[in-house]
């Protein structure tokens, strides 16, 4: 009901809407109107309320709801039903839940807050209200399981263009990460319930610094993390962000879909590539090997060499990878 009082109060946009003409049109009472009007402004809605005039809408709320975000939405599945969130444990959790149910390809879940946002292998994202993008998708594609890492290629490729769209400048680094100055501005976690050869879900989830300050970065993560606010100066439109993530995440999403490749992804993360040409350190199981990443192959493994001259195609999800002199 919410949604819909704020879809009229946008419609009627510089001019006033009486609570009675709400309350005919919307089939609620005009107590009820009034009630969801004193919520909206608790969310953060900038409503005038005139008596025998009605209400105006001034301002909208820093919200990233369907509503907010729908006039710049050119998707025809990704993004089209949204759960939004003031606050909850984690959005993948929450699309694995609505998956398991049998939630339809495209729907998305956001939260404004986090509180046990999850990372790789067990590990945690800070998460906090309102000053990011804490995103996931659920997608039902009819690919082979051993390609479910192609969609952690498309999310990085959407998102890092999105944020180079708004004139920030990035790096992906191979397979989930993207950052700025060397330091991590967005972490992908993709997850995938299916069969030996069959997919039922897969879930990327994405996580953005947006506008977060220095001091809102926890202590250990000082060196490592940096938000997009903090790289550029300027305060982030979130809206603009997710809006612009989701249409370029269709377009390379659709690409998979049609003609089983990523050849769009994958030439977005090579030339945004943080590692090819660089001499990086291969963490697996303990075990760190030095290499140098020469490339990414058509399905997103990162080939690297070796010092002994011989190659290997990396897949992800196998290893940790890190610059020599550091986090990239
Ligand atoms: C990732 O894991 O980078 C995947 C993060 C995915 C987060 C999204 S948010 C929406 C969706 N719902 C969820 O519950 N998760 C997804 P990994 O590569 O394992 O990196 C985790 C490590 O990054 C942690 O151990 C910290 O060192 C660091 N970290 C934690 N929070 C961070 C933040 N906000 N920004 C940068 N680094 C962070």
């Amino acid at each position: 009901m919410k949604g819909k009082i704020i879809r009229l109060l946008k419609e009627n946009k510089n001019s006033f809407i009486s609570g009675q003409n709400i309350s005919d049109k919307l089939r609620v009472s005009r107590t009820a109107v009034w009630k969801y009007i004193n919520q909206l402004k608790e969310e953060g809605y900038e409503i005038e309320s005139v008596s025998r005039k009605g209400y105006r809408l001034l301002n909208s709320a820093d919200l990233l709801t369907y509503e907010e975000i729908e006039d710049k939405l050119k998707t025809n599945t990704i993004g089209r039903n949204i759960y939004h969130f003031d606050s909850l444990d984690s959005t993948n959790i929450k699309a694995k839940e609505l998956a398991n149910k049998g939630e339809n390809e495209g729907t998305i879940i956001i939260g404004e807050e986090q509180t046990k946002g999850k990372g790789r292998l067990g590990r945690y994202w800070t998460s906090p209200k309102g000053k990011g993008v804490w995103l996931s998708i659920i997608l039902r594609p009819n690919i082979e399981p051993t390609k479910a890492s192609y969609i952690t290629q498309i999310g990085a490729a959407a998102v890092s263009k999105a944020i180079s769209d708004m004139g920030i400048k990035n790096y992906i680094k191979w397979p989930n990460d993207i950052v700025i100055n060397n330091k991590k501005v967005c972490g992908i976690l993709t997850e995938m319930s299916g069969e030996i050869n069959k997919v039922n879900y897969i879930v990327i989830g994405i996580g953005i610094n947006v506008n977060l300050n220095k001091e809102e970065l926890p202590r250990e993560l000082k060196n490592k993390a940096t938000s997009l606010k903090i790289e550029s100066g300027n305060l982030v439109n979130r809206k603009k962000l997710v809006a612009n993530i989701l249409n370029n995440f269709e377009d390379f999403y659709h690409e998979l879909i049609q003609y089983n490749t990523i050849t769009k992804s994958i030439e977005i993360c090579k030339s945004s590539s943080a590692l090819i040409n660089k001499e990086i350190k291969i963490i697996r199981r303990n075990k760190t090997k030095k290499a140098k990443a020469i490339n990414l192959d058509k399905d997103g493994h990162l080939i690297v060499e070796y010092p002994d001259g011989t190659k290997e195609g990396l897949i992800s999800g196998e290893i940790s990878v890190r610059g020599e002199n550091g986090y990239v």
